[in-house]
C-alpha cells in the first residue's frame, strides 16, 4: 500500500510510464551500463487532490555540483523573473529594509533583480556549479537544501523575510511538509509566499505529459495547494495564470487572516471543478490521450525515417527525456539534440542515448525537421530560428498535438 505524501491516504497509480533515467542525467558512453533507473508511476490522491509520483530518486542524485539546468539559457525567461521581482517589489514589499528570501535561486535569474534595487535576500541553491554563477554575480546564497531545519538556521542567522520566492521548485520536493513548515516559522507575520509551477491543469488540457519526471515530485492546483498550505496556518490570497513552461500558477500565500483573499482565488477553484481534477476518470482519459500523443509521435518519426529525411531534436530538456524513453525515440529517428548549455554538449540524452551537440551543429547543417523539445520556448525560438524556417526547415512539435508546423 502506498500512501499519499500530502494527507496520508492510501493511493493507487493511474498511469505507469516504466523504467526511467534522471531528466537532467546526461552521461557519456562509458556511464550507459551503470545509468541509473527507477519506475516512474503517477498517482492522483482522491481525498487531497495532490497528483503525485510514487518513486523518486535521492535528492541528492538529483541535484549536485553538477546540475545541467541553468536558467539563464533563456532570455524570455530571463525577462520573466524581472517582472516578478518588480511585482513583489512594488505590490509586497512595504517594510522598511525587507528581506527576501528564494528557494531554488539557482544561478540567480531572479535575485540579480533583488540585487540591482539594494534588497536584502539570500538564495538557497543546493547545486553548488549553478549556485556558484550567482554567487559571481554578488548573491548571496547557501548552497544547502531548504526545509525547516535551515529555516531556523536562516532566523537566528539574518530575521524573518518579508517574501519567501520558489519557481519551479516547490514542486520538486518530496519533503514538502518540511518546507511548508519552514515557510511558516520563517515568514513575518506579514510576509507574502509566492511561488510558481507547471499547473495541473495545463498539463491534463495540453496533454503535456512531459512535465512528468523525476525532479517533478508534484504537479498542484489550487485545490491541493489550499489544502497543504492550511495544515501550517496559512491560505491561498492570489493566484496568477502565467504562460512559461508551457502554463504555470503562481501562488501567492499569506498567514491565515493577515490579508485580504483575491477573487481569483474561488474563480480558478471553478475552473478546476469544471475541467475534473477532482475526479479519478479525469487522470484515466489523460493516460489515454498519452497513448495516443506517443503512438502518434512515433508514427509521424518511423513515417519520416522511411522517407529517408533528418530529423534533429531541439532543446535537451529535462522534460524530453520522459519523451523519448516513453515513446521509444532512438538516435536513428533523432539524429542529435542541439542544446546551448556547455555542461550537456558532448554527452548523451539519457536513457535513448541520442547526442547532444552545441547549436552550431544545427544551424551549419539544417536537418529537414526539428523536433521542438523545448516547445515551452516555442515564441523565443521561432524568432531566433527565422532562418532555418526560410531554408525550407519545418518545426515537429507535440503539445497540444503532434503536428508539423508549416
Ligand atoms: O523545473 C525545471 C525547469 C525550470 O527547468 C527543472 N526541473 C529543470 C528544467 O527543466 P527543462 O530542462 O525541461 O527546462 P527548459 O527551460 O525547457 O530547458 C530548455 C533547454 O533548451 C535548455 O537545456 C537550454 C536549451 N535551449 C536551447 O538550446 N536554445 C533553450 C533555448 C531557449 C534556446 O534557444
Ligand atoms: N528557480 C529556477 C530553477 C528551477 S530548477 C527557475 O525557475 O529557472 C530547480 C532548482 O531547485 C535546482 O537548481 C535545484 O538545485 C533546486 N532545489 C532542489 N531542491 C531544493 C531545496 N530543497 N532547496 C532549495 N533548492 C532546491
Amino acid at each position: 500500500m502506498i500512501n499519499c505524501l500530502i494527507c496520508n491516504s492510501p493511493i493507487e497509480p493511474f498511469i505507469d510510464f516504466g523504467s526511467m533515467p534522471l531528466g537532467n542525467g546526461f552521461l557519456l558512453p562509458e556511464q550507459f551500463n551503470e545509468e541509473y533507473r527507477f519506475p516512474m508511476q503517477v498517482s492522483f490522491c482522491p481525498a487531497c487532490g495532490m497528483v503525485q509520483l510514487l518513486d523518486q530518486p535521492d535528492r541528492e542524485q538529483m541535484f549536485h555540483e553538477n546540475y545541467a539546468f541553468f536558467s539563464g539559457t533563456s532570455r524570455y525567461m530571463a525577462q520573466h523573473f524581472k517582472e516578478f521581482a518588480d511585482h513583489v517589489i512594488a505590490d509586497y514589499l512595504t517594510d522598511d529594509d525587507p528581506f527576501v528570501v528564494e528557494m531554488g535561486s539557482n544561478d540567480g535569474i531572479m535575485l540579480q533583480n533583488f540585487v540591482t534595487a539594494g534588497i536584502r535576500h539570500l538564495g538557497i541553491e543546493p547545486s553548488k556549479n549553478v549556485a556558484q554563477v550567482a554567487i559571481d554575480k554578488g548573491i548571496t546564497t547557501v548552497t544547502e537544501f531548504f526545509d525547516a531545519p535551515l529555516a531556523r538556521r536562516i532566523i537566528t542567522e539574518y530575521g524573518q523575510a518579508d517574501a519567501f520566492l520558489a519557481a519551479n521548485v516547490m514542486c520538486h520536493i518530496p519533503y514538502i511538509h518540511s518546507i511548508v513548515e519552514g515557510i511558516s516559522i520563517l515568514l513575518k507575520p506579514g510576509g507574502v509566499v509566492m511561488f510558481e509551477d507547471p499547473y495541473l491543469g495545463d498539463v491534463i488540457e495540453k496533454i503535456s505529459y512531459d512535465q512528468i519526471y523525476d525532479e517533478h515530485t508534484f504537479l498542484f492546483s489550487v485545490a491541493s495547494i489550499g489544502h497543504l498550505f492550511e495544515r501550517y496556518g496559512m491560505e491561498i490570497i492570489d493566484v496568477e495564470p502565467q504562460g512559461t513552461h508551457g502554463g504555470s500558477m503562481r501562488y501567492v500565500i499569506a498567514h491565515k487572516g493577515t490579508r485580504a483573499v483575491s477573487a481569483n482565488v474561488a474563480a480558478q477553484r471553478d475552473i478546476e471543478y469544471r475541467l475534473g481534477l477532482h475526479l479519478t476518470e479525469t487522470y484515466d482519459k489523460f493516460r489515454r490521450n498519452c497513448e495516443n500523443s506517443r503512438d502518434q509521435l512515433m508514427k509521424l518519426l518511423c513515417e519520416l525515417r522511411a522517407q529517408g529525411k533528418r530529423v534533429v531534436g531541439y532543446g535537451a530538456t529535462s522534460k524530453s527525456t520522459t519523451i523519448t524513453n516513453y515513446c521509444g525515440i532512438t538516435p536513428d529517428l533523432v539524429e542529435f539534440i542541439s542544446d546551448t548549455t556547455p555542461i550537456k554538449q558532448g554527452k548523451f540524452s539519457p536513457g535513448a542515448h541520442i547526442p547532444v551537440r552545441p547549436y552550431e551543429s544545427f544551424v551549419q547543417d539544417y536537418p529537414d525537421y526539428a523536433l521542438l523539445f523545448a516547445w515551452n520556448h516555442k515564441r523565443e525560438i521561432m524568432k531566433k530560428e527565422e532562418a532555418f524556417r526560410a531554408a525550407g526547415g519545418k518545426w515537429i512539435v507535440y503539445v497540444p498535438q503532434v503536428e508539423i508546423l508549416d
